[in-house]
Order: C-alpha cells, then sequence, then structure tokens
C-alpha cells in the first residue's frame, strides 16, 4: 500500500475526495490531526489528540465489477476487529451495519463516500476513526459511550504500529472480499455480531423501527421480525 501521511487537515475523506484523481488504488491517506472530522448525515467525528487514527484508504478498482463496493464498511469492520482481537485480545463486537464496540462503547467509526467523474463512478474514500490513546476524560466529552484501547487495557498504542497491522490485514483478505463479496465474510460478521436475536430499534432517516433482529442477508442488510413480519434494511443506525 502506498501512505500518505499528513499534519492537520479538514478530514482526510474530504483530501481523499479531492485529490482522488491523482491517488492510486490503495492509498492509505492518514492524518495527525482532522479539525472537521465526520460521520454519517454530517454528524462529527471528534478528534481527541494525534496518536488516535484518523485514515482514509482510497478504493479505485481496476475492475468493471463494483458490486461488493458498498460492502466494504463491513469488511473493514472484520478486519478492525480481527486486528483489536489479535494484537489486542480485546472482545469487539459489531453494530450493524458498522460500528465497531468494546463493552457496548464505541471505539471505532466508519465513513465511505463516493465520487464521480463524468457520471461514472471514480473512486470511494474509506475512512474510519480509531480511538487509540484516548483518556477517560475526553472520552467523557463525546455525547455516546465511547471507548479506546488506552482506556480497556491501560497501556499505549503505537499508531504506526496499528495502523501497519490494520492495512496488512486489509490487504490480505482484499481480493477475496472484492470477489466475493459479503458472503466471504458473513461468518467473520455474525460472529461478532452483537444485535442478533435482540429486540432493538433502527433509526431510518427519522423513522423509527422495532422488532427482533434475524440476521444479515447475503448483502449485509438487516433482517427485523417486526409484529411476525421479516423485513429487510439497507441503511439505518441501530439505537
Ligand atoms: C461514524 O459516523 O461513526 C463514522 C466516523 C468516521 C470517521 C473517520 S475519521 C477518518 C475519516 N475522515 C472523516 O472525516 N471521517 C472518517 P456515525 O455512525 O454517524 O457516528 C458519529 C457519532 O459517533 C457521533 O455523533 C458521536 O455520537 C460518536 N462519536 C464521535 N466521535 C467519536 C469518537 N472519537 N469516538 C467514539 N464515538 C464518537
Amino acid at each position: 500500500m502506498n501512505i500518505v501521511h499528513l499534519n492537520e487537515i479538514n478530514s482526510t475523506n474530504d483530501y481523499v475526495k479531492k485529490n482522488m484523481s491523482e491517488l492510486k488504488n490503495l492509498t492509505a491517506v492518514y492524518a495527525d490531526r482532522q479539525t472537521s472530522g465526520r460521520g454519517r448525515l454530517e454528524r462529527k467525528w471528534i478528534d481527541s489528540g494525534e496518536d488516535n487514527l484518523f485514515l482514509t484508504i482510497v478504493i479505485k478498482p481496476d475492475t468493471d465489477d463494483l458490486k461488493n463496493i458498498p460492502n466494504l464498511t463491513q469488511y473493514l469492520s472484520v478486519v478492525l476487529s480481527m486486528v483489536l482481537e489479535e494484537e489486542y485480545n480485546l472482545k469487539p463486537q459489531i453494530k450493524w451495519p458498522n460500528d465497531v464496540l468494546i463493552n457496548g462503547k464505541k471505539i471505532a467509526g466508519i465513513l465511505a463516500e463516493g465520487t464521480t467523474q463524468g457520471g461514472k463512478f471514480q473512486g470511494m474514500a474509506l475512512g474510519i476513526g480509531v480511538n487509540l490513546n484516548t483518556k477517560s476524560e475526553q472520552l467523557d466529552l463525546i455525547d455516546k459511550p465511547a471507548t479506546s484501547i488506552f482506556n480497556e487495557l491501560g497501556v499505549n498504542v503505537n499508531r504506526e504500529k496499528f495502523l501497519e497491522k490494520l492495512l496488512e490485514k486489509f490487504c490480505l483478505l482484499y481480493d477475496n472480499f472484492i470477489t466475493d463479496g459479503f458472503p466471504f465474510i458473513k461468518k467473520y460478521y455474525e460472529q461478532r455480531a452483537m444485535f442478533l436475536g435482540k429486540e432493538i430499534t433502527i433509526n431510518i432517516l427519522g423513522e423509527l423501527h422495532q422488532g427482533v433482529a434475524q440476521g444479515v442477508t447475503e448483502k449485509g442488510s438487516l433482517v427485523l421480525k417486526e409484529n411476525d413480519n421479516n423485513r429487510v434494511y439497507y441503511i439505518g443506525d441501530i439505537l
């Protein structure tokens, strides 16, 4: 992978989108500081210091087969979970579609944004923020329960070493994933999917739906049993 290291930037996703035509497939762009980090639906991603990870991976497949691109966020949630397990002995859980939690608290968020050129898909900015060394006082400033590796284990995490492990795992399984899509990671995703079998409420663009999470489809969508009917959701947030 090519690596670009920035000091301060508004958002690594914005940087990648702006420079998409020059950036090569599988370039990893990371920054020390992110002044306007974003989540989905214009929510914010809080920067709590330069020893955390703000990363965007450039995805420009050299194939016309783009059908598995929408599931890359779920792929990245599985890859991150594997690194947290193998390197740090943590027990990450995935909250549909792609939040990664430890003990019910969010440790990472993922945001994918596509760009087009001449009406055609040009590339995807696959962004991830991971709390590596955030201290508990800073975590308390986040509006939802949040954690970091430091907060869980009490040890400092070397950002560059973490990045290396994450990118190594990302590349290892990438070709299989791009070819086979969600079915290739379904088993790994389900093993960590804390919401399965539970009564949950999901928010779909402001509309709330309640039911029991039955499973995920071959496309990574959520199957929710509502009043005896199974309904399939492609987007949304579990509350
Ligand atoms: C996400 O959105 O979780 C996607 C976050 C993606 C951030 C990366 S950093 C590199 C790249 N460049 C960017 O500009 N973005 C990407 P969402 O599911 O909408 O969750 C956002 C919510 O997470 C916020 O509203 C807060 O409640 C919570 N949050 C914000 N900062 C957090 C943090 N540092 N740790 C844990 N939770 C946080």
